[in-house]
């Protein structure tokens, strides 16, 4: 039987779109699927695995998906250590610190012995610790930009791309702690076959965005 490659794609959310017509331009078309876990692609051996961001990399670790796109903001959190085979220059954003926007700041000193609301414990935890900031860190899952208003926490860190949610919240951006964006990143053990099927879809992809990258000059 022919093997198949699979690649997961975020279900829905701000990589969806950028992934699809990405994937679209290498001419790895779907018909339907979007509300499906899987599809198959159209004229290419591979399979769409539609699943959450965050979730991922440990599809990655499992086997179950060969390949995905996503944010490399997740990997760094999850701290594993996949092959990045391509930026890929969509979602764009970075992981930040940001205080209440009337506090005077003063430089990273500002954050010891603060509380601080993320949603990105462990990249928050190693930035504090190799900066020797003593800090108390409170893990969220989302809104986290309301924290420091409802007293949960004196500053934050989290995705930021235009600012404008931070500046509805009456907060400002003070330490940029990673830059974020797409890419294609490969799981740990691939057949072969797969391998090869990888390869071709990493050359596709460097061609478009190699032609996208003309437009623009
Ligand atoms: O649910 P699932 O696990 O699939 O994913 P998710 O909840 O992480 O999804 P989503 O769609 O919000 O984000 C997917 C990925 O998009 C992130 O992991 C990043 O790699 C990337 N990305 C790019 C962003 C942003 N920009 C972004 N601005 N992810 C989130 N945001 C949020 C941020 O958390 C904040 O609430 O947008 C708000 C700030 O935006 P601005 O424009 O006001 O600064």
């Amino acid at each position: 039987m022919e093997e198949r490659l699979k690649i997961a794609v975020q279900k829905s959310g701000r990589l969806h779109d950028g992934s699809l017509s990405l994937l679209a331009e290498c001419g790895i078309r779907i018909d339907n699927g979007f509300n499906q876990l899987i599809a198959q692609a159209r004229d290419f051996p591979a399979d769409i695995l539609f699943l959450r961001n965050s979730d991922i990399p440990r599809y990655l670790e499992d086997g179950v998906a060969d390949v995905a796109i996503l944010g490399e903001n997740v990997l760094i959190e999850k701290g594993k250590d996949y092959t990045i085979l391509q930026k890929l220059g969509f979602s764009r954003c970075r992981l930040s610190l940001a205080i209440p926007k009337n506090e005077d700041y003063t430089g990273l000193g500002w954050f010891m012995n603060k509380k601080l609301a993320t949603s990105y414990p462990n990249t928050l935890a190693n930035f504090l610790e190799d900066n020797n900031i003593d800090a108390e860190i409170h893990e969220i899952s989302g809104s986290v930009e309301i924290a420091p208003s409802i007293g949960l926490a004196e500053g934050i860190c989290d995705l930021v791309s235009s600012g404008s949610t931070l500046l509805q919240n009456g907060l400002k951006e003070v330490e940029v702690i990673l830059k974020s964006e797409s890419c294609l990143v490969k799981g740990p053990s691939l057949s072969s076959a797969k391998e090869e099927i990888a390869s071709e879809i990493l050359f596709r992809i460097k061609a478009v965005l190699a032609s996208r990258n003309n437009k623009y000059i």
